[in-house]
């Protein structure tokens, strides 16, 4: 083995500009919208516009006979050129997990893609027209007539699991996907029912639209000769969308490529294989021509994925000086019409952290999933882990005032005290490392808490109208997904390893093949940090390469804060294994035993005598022509790895912000928002920072302003941006953000995940904040998001209730 004395990082850490923007930011990137082929037909989606109906038949023939058509299709028409339905990868089974055996299967309904019999949402493919130009596929999508026998409609997880409510999937017998049960095996029921104090709390998460600035879309070129199929789309997962194209339109997985070019953000929407992918597919084969679709805004307020869409029930259980003794959770969760491809799962990944961090003797966890006649939920930005964040933070909160405790203090108390190796939590995972308390800390000298507190304290004296408050949300993120194991015990059906390829070309340039695709994340350039330290080249000589799995087959994509700590660690692994190739040269060249060489400042050296030296790209170049090398060595200089990890990263923070409340209008503005973080080892300060920006403002959105508000008759009433308010950034106060690092013992580059943690903390420290405020009128529970009509109300009734109430409309108990 060659000696290693690590070279100074010179990329890894620092805040280098990022690769990838100079061509976003002139506009030269390439989205699939800018893609146009030879002999192109442009496809639209005709939509359902009820919730749910028997579909008695479908006129085509005005359609057909417009313009410029090519074709117009039924779900009938198609419904023999799908040999799978649109895929499900993690069909949950009702089950009290690792406790007993499964009590029933996981009910997964049918979902062809162009629905055929049934409509289960307004918005639902019905028929699909294909046309010359988009103009004339819109004018003709609107002559197709649709019979549609309207059916009662489920628009609520709790009306779709009462007896008696109208059936999503006749087929499956009820609308109750599974019941999934974890507990740590201490009795949380005794606990709760003997502990002195228990707070009852009740929440709602309501559906979020995702708005990704670049809507979905898909271009797809057919080369009938070959049976080829090069699909363009706007996705995070393009590994999965090959592999599930192959088993939805029966096609053999190596002769379809699909490409994500550019891909303008996701947020979780674009982790997932959707209808329109399929369906632009088997157009292009029936025309055999190119044929594309893009995605209307107002569309996909309707048809791509809706996050959260939760009722939370929470129960703590302590002791009179404020030690937490359990925490119980029972979770329903909307799925909407079909299970979607991760969406049954989502409520898993928050399974486990209910408990925040924080200790607790009993821990018990359930979920209950149902069918609605609403559109899909799945992944979105946290997906599961802002739920879990926001109920024990608020129902933290809760406690403290029920104790008359310091909310931070109350924290403090309960927190796991620090670690630096994996380390058993309340709810059965072993966190990788953390010290919690020094987040908190930090954050409350950073905000300056006792003096915030002062000025709360004398603004309430004097009668301020507009009341301050202070809101404390930490957080615990369970990311980095991951170890396949443990998503086999999980009943997800994929691996979460990650494939890195690094070559060395004799030019001096080193070539890496990522699986994980960037949709926003800077990539490009912490895999360039990466590899410049690690093999001692130039970091513009690296080239990454990735989202194309004609360069890149192997892959499990990015979603779950999970590229860099799983992919970023297969790269890591690659070019350890190219350093220990080039050793091998270097030694043969200098004459060496391997084992006098050393590798300083990222070149190897025969120890002792510095100047007999070789650097990467002079052993590429050795290793690319073979002239010369070791017995039994095989040419060129490469290496490729595959990471399956061994744990989770568990990032974790304090966040922390003081909001004023306008007791006159209900308006909540967010004054100041403090943040510090562990996501172990940084590698670009700069893109952490900006991950950190994107997620707290969305995160502040979720809190404030987001709501997807549908009718009773399921139609969506917030399907637009003048009705569905996201964030402006003159809408957002400055972040003050710091780190503390804890290096993850998951992986070797000792880091964790970043990308979601702002969505995470953030909700729950502006909720905080706001009943911080108005605890003196008495109001201890506002429904996300906090709007001003809601504080505006929750003021009047506490004022006509008499003020001073010591719990809230959300308050069980
Ligand atoms: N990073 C770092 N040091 C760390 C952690 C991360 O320098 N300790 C860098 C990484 O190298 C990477 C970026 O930060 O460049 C994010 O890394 P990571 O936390 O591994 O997250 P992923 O790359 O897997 O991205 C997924 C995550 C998710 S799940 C959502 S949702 C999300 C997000 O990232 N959606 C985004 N960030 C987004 N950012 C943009 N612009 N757009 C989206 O849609």
């Amino acid at each position: 083995m060659t000696a290693t004395t690590e070279a100074p990082q010179r990329f890894v850490g620092n805040g280098v500009p990022r690769k990838e923007d100079p061509e976003l930011i002139t506009g030269e990137a390439v989205y699939v919208d800018d893609l146009k082929l030879p002999g192109m037909a442009h496809m639209v989606v005709v939509r359902s516009t009820v919730a749910h109906a028997r579909i008695a038949g479908v006129d085509t023939a005005a359609a057909a006979a417009m313009p410029g058509v090519v074709a117009v299709w039924s779900g009938r028409d198609l419904a023999g050129d799908w040999s799978a339905g649109l895929p499900t990868a993690w069909p949950v089974p009702s089950v009290h997990w690792g406790k007993a055996e499964p009590t029933a299967e996981p009910r997964v309904g049918d979902h062809k893609p162009v629905a055929v019999d049934k409509a289960r949402f307004a918005g639902d493919p019905v028929a699909v027209v294909v046309a010359a130009t988009r103009e004339q596929a819109v004018d003709a999508a609107e002559a197709v007539v649709v019979d549609y026998e309207e059916l009662p409609v489920v628009t609520g997880v709790e009306q779709a699991l009462a007896g008696g409510a109208p059936l999503v999937h006749e087929a499956l017998g009820t609308n109750e996907l599974y019941t999934w049960r974890h507990s740590n095996g201490e009795d949380a029921e005794q606990l709760i029912a003997s502990a002195p104090v228990v707070v009852r709390e009740r929440y709602l998460q309501p559906r979020l639209v995702p708005n990704a600035i670049e809507p979905r879309a898909v271009l797809v070129q057919p080369s009938p000769y070959q049976g080829e199929y090069t699909l363009w789309t706007t996705t995070q997962v393009p590994h999965f969308v090959r592999l599930f194209m192959a088993v939805v339109c029966g096609l053999s997985e190596p002769k379809i490529r699909v490409i994500a070019p550019t891909v303008g953000g996701g947020f979780g929407s674009k982790l997932n294989v959707y209808a329109e992918e399929a369906i632009a597919l088997t157009a292009a084969r029936r025309l055999g021509r190119p044929v594309k679709w893009v995605e209307e805004r107002s569309e996909a307020y309707q048809s791509t994925i809706q996050g959260r869409g939760q009722i939370q029930e929470i129960e703590l259980a302590a002791t009179q000086e404020g030690e937490l003794l359990a925490v119980r959770a029972r979770i329903r969760a909307d799925m909407g019409a079909y299970a979607q491809l991760v969406a049954p799962g989502i409520p898993l990944l928050g399974a486990f952290i209910y408990h925040g961090q924080y200790q607790a003797r009993a821990y018990d966890f359930w979920c209950t999933a149902a069918y609605t006649n609403l559109p899909p939920t799945d992944a979105y930005r946290g997906a599961g882990r802002p739920e879990a964040t926001y109920a024990i933070e608020r129902a933290m909160d809760t406690l403290a005032r029920r104790l008359g405790k310091d909310p931070a203090e109350l924290r403090r108390m309960n927190m796991m005290p620090p670690f630096t190796e994996a380390t058993p939590a309340a709810g059965g995972l072993n966190f990788d490392s953390g010290n919690y308390p020094a987040l908190l800390d930090r954050a409350m000298e950073i905000l300056g808490y006792e003096d915030v507190r002062a000025e709360q304290a004398e603004r309430r004296r004097r009668g301020d109208s507009r009341l301050l408050g202070v809101g404390i949300s930490t957080y615990i993120e369970m990311c980095g997904l991951a170890p396949s194991q443990v998503l086999s015990a999980l009943n997800y059906a994929g691996g979460g390893w990650e494939q890195s390829v690094v070559r060395c070309l004799p030019t001096g340039k080193v070539e890496v093949v990522s699986g994980t695709s960037p949709h926003g994340q800077g990539h490009v350039t912490t895999w360039a940090q990466i590899v410049a330290d690690e093999l001692g080249v130039g970091y513009e000589d690296v080239e990454v390469f990735h989202g194309d799995t004609a360069s890149s087959p192997m892959g499990l994509d990015t979603y779950g804060s999970r590229s860099l700590s799983v992919g970023g660690t297969a790269l890591y692994l690659a070019c350890r294994k190219v350093r220990d190739k080039a050793a091998k040269v270097a030694a043969h060249e200098l004459e060496v035993a391997e084992e006098d060489l050393e590798w300083v400042e990222g070149r190897f050296q025969v120890r002792g005598a510095p100047d007999r030296a070789r650097a990467i790209p002079e052993l590429a170049a050795s290793a690319w022509s073979a002239h010369d090398l070791p017995a039994g060595l095989e040419p060129v200089l490469d290496g490729e790895a595959t990471w399956d990890p061994v744990n989770f990263t568990f990032p974790a923070g304090a966040h922390l912000c003081t909001v004023e409340v306008d007791t006159e209008t209900g308006q909540v503005f967010v004054r100041r928002y403090v943040a510090v973080d562990d996501c172990g080892t940084i590698i670009n300060p700069v893109i952490v920072q900006g991950q950190l920006h994107g997620g707290i403002c969305q995160g502040i959105a979720e809190a404030q302003f987001e709501e997807a508000v549908f009718d009773e008759n399921g139609v969506l009433l917030t399907g637009s941006m003048a009705t569905y308010r996201v964030p402006a950034a003159s809408e957002m106060p400055s972040f003050e953000l710091e780190h503390l690092v804890t290096r993850s013992s998951t992986n070797p580059l000792g880091v964790k995940g970043i990308g979601e943690a702002g969505t995470i903390a953030a909700p729950a420290a502006v909720v905080n904040g706001v009943l911080d405020a108005l605890a003196p009128l008495g109001v201890t529970h506002i429904e996300k998001p906090v709007n001003p009509e809601r504080v505006w109300r929750a003021i009047q009734a506490a004022r006509s209730a008499g003020g001073d109430r010591p719990t809230g409309e959300g308050s069980v108990q």
